[in-house]
């Protein structure tokens, strides 16, 4: 088991660091509102202008539920699940490092938190204050559940990170609260929350706790999912008839948006073999029924988790590691439709991607699933932020013009700057936490042997079965070097059996042992080491990191006849700063022309990498280079006789896709045309 890890990887030490000292804090003070932010709007599909922009509320709304203000409850039906993010990114930085601060910070919050729970163990600041005689009648968009599980997600980490149970006592009650409404007795609610999230949480509870009713909670919760693929609707025609408001400010109760696939519920969800509805939610319910099938050995969870896998995998996944290709309903569409414009590939869903494909690799040692953990990581995710953290993306397009997300609104979503906060808040602490929690994701055990799943430069310390301690090295410059070294500081009593992660996109490696190659078995994607590594071996795998171009399944009608360019698992992208305007305009050079260099000053430190491409001229530019005589009269302004273009000499500038927007606004690409 690991027991402890420390990263040492200047990439990630610096972006935990921002995350510790920049953007916890600075989130602090926006629950608090003791700071003045513009809040963003424009993000969750229906009429933003209905939703709050005047402060966040979070943790005025649990003092006002505990008594202990007087006020307006505000934001959000789930505000209360920003504070828990919040409380679970301090968790995991305190794993990182002691911050006497922010500790003080996070117990007070806890004390207050506790206040605000009622005496059987329910919490949810909305239906407390607000609407007490509607709890757990309106599921389908309550947010009860989610919220809850958000604390018990928070409360795990907290207890594991400080060795307290104060805010686990918090989270047990109201888990058992939910234990006593949820379930198939006679007399309890035979269904679950429109939002998934209560599952994982339950799950993670359990592996904590041990206590077998959590787990069985959660197996009863994630089954009886789409069982009544009527559960949520009638809920919802319920609160139409008593007239009650929606949950949404700006969407009414009934809406195309919010059918049953939105829920995850049309089937049960062994019989689901598609991914549907509500983006977040698919992945939060993935996460669970991947982590479920380890814990429970249930083969219709992992039937049910494997469908979800491959199709979203296979069909509808962004190179970067994004999912989610409409604002309408947050969601995923249909096979193969991933438009780089319109898309949402919402920062919580690439962050529920990285849970579902962990909770997959620790249960089937594949490979694959630790190459998409790190294609959401590396691209979607950290694009979420700002390189100072204090800057959010909600949508993260793969292509993005200010001027066509400010005239057209179809594209109102797509913003082209960070803004400092949303109405809709549930990105920012996601990404905090997931961040700080990275620590977690760089190994895995399986019967015995350890797997590398994320190059990053630590120091780990395993505990094994027989009372033995591991502890391995890792020394890397990773992402923007590709050799890897694992120095075995101290071995068990029988040696480290090891597998090292050879991802998908590496063409040629090398694996050795004090200069001896190191023979190993490839399997599913990892190198198994044959013999067991002992106390003093350094093995060193190289792994061939060259810029290379990509292109998509031709069924991805969006990328059709585009190429990109990636280097390892880091996406690059065109900005206009560094490439000029009309980004569509530009053509790629030949893959052997692609150069790259490490760029220290740039945008925190960057690798940088150069096409000679070349730039098609506009109509206009061309007529004015070219004899009139070639130049065939021009119909109208817009559209002409096809002829052949002319192009100008362009090295275009490439940057990695997550630190876009950093600098001045303008136009973004990551699909360009090839070579002409
Ligand atoms: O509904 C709670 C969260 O808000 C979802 O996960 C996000 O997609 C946003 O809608
Ligand atoms: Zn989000």
């Amino acid at each position: 088991m690991l027991e402890q890890i420390e990263i040492t990887s200047p990439f990630w030490q610096a972006r935990q660091q921002t995350i510790a000292q920049q953007m916890i804090p600075y989130q602090w003070d926006i629950i608090n509102d003791l700071k003045q932010v513009e809040i963003a709007v424009t993000n969750t599909g229906g009429d933003s202008t209905a939703l709050d922009s005047d402060k966040s509320y979070v943790v005025e709304n649990f003092l006002i539920a505990a008594g202990k203000k007087q006020g307006k409850r505000g934001g959000m039906v789930f505000q209360d699940s920003d504070a828990y993010k919040w409380l679970e990114a301090v968790a995991y930085t305190l794993e990182v490092q002691p911050n006497d601060d922010l500790r003080a910070k996070a117990d007070r919050l806890i004390d207050i938190i506790a206040a605000a729970q009622a005496d059987d163990g329910y919490l949810n600041t909305y239906f407390q204050v607000n609407e007490p005689e509607r709890k757990y009648q309106s599921l389908y968009m309550s947010h009860e559940l989610y919220c809850a599980g958000h604390l018990i997600e928070a409360a795990v980490a907290y207890t594991l990170a400080t060795k307290t149970t104060k805010f686990l006592e918090v989270a047990c009650k109201l888990a058992d609260n939910i234990d006593a409404h949820f379930g198939p007795e006679e007399g309890k609610i035979h269904g679950g929350d429109g939002h998934e999230e209560i599952e994982l949480a339950l799950l993670r509870l359990y592996e904590l706790t041990q206590a077998e009713r959590y787990l069985k909670l959660a197996e009863y919760l994630l089954l009886i999912r789409g069982q009544d693929p009527d559960f949520f609707t009638a809920q919802q025609r319920r609160d139409v008839a008593l007239g009650r408001k929606s949950l949404i400010p700006g969407l009414e109760i009934i809406h195309p948006d919010f059918k049953a696939p939105y829920f995850q519920s049309d089937k049960p969800v062994d019989e689901q073999t598609e991914a549907k509805g509500h983006a977040v939610r698919v992945v939060y319910l993935c996460a669970a029924l991947a982590l479920g099938a380890k814990l429970s050995g249930n083969q219709r969870l992992l039937t049910a988790a494997n469908n979800y896998w491959r199709n979203i995998v296979q069909k509808c996944l962004y190179l970067t590691g994004a999912i989610g290709s409409t604002a309408h309903g947050e969601a995923f569409t249909g096979d193969y439709d991933l438009p780089n414009d319109s898309i949402y590939g919402e920062t919580c869903a690439s962050v529920g991607l990285i849970f579902f494909a962990h909770n997959m690799l620790r249960q089937n040692q594949q490979g694959a699933c630790a190459d998409v953990m790190e294609q959401a990581l590396y691209n979607t995710v950290l694009s979420g932020m700002n390189l100072d953290g204090k800057g959010f993306f909600y949508v993260n397009p793969l292509e993005a013009s200010p001027y066509r997300s400010k005239v057209n609104p179809g594209l109102r979503h797509v913003l082209t700057r960070r803004p400092g906060w949303f109405a809709c808040a549930c990105c920012p602490p996601n990404l905090a936490r997931m961040v700080m929690s990275l620590g977690h994701y760089l190994y895995h055990e399986d019967n015995g042997t350890i797997f590398s799943d994320l190059f990053v430069a630590s120091n780990a310390t395993f505990k094994q079965k027989d009372g033995s301690t591991i502890e391995l090295q890792q020394s890397t410059n990773y992402p923007w070097d590709g050799t890897v070294r694992y120095e075995v500081k101290q071995a068990g009593s029988a040696g480290v059996k090891f597998a090292l992660r050879l991802p998908q996109w590496c063409e040629h490696y090398h694996l050795s042992c004090k200069g001896q190659e190191r023979p190993a078995e490839l399997k599913d994607g990892y190198l198994y080491l044959k013999e067991p590594a002992q106390t003093g071996d350094i093995i060193e795998l190289t792994l061939e990191l060259e810029p290379m171009l990509v292109e998509a399944d031709a069924r991805i009608g969006a990328d059709y006849g585009k190429q990109a360019v990636v280097r390892g698992p880091i996406v690059y992208c065109a900005e206009e700063v560094d490439n000029g305007a009309q980004l569509q305009c530009l053509h790629l050079g030949s893959e052997g022309e692609l150069r790259g260099h490490y760029d220290p000053e740039l945008l925190g430190g960057v690798y940088v990498i150069e096409s000679q491409g070349q730039r098609r001229k506009l109509a206009e530019a061309a007529a004015a280079t070219s004899p009139a005589t070639t130049i065939p009269a021009i119909a109208s302004p817009l559209y002409r006789k096809a002829q052949p273009a002319q192009y100008e000499a362009q090295s275009i500038k490439l940057i990695p896709y997550y630190a876009w927007c950093n600098r001045a606004e303008g136009e973004m690409r990551v699909w360009l045309n090839p070579q002409p």
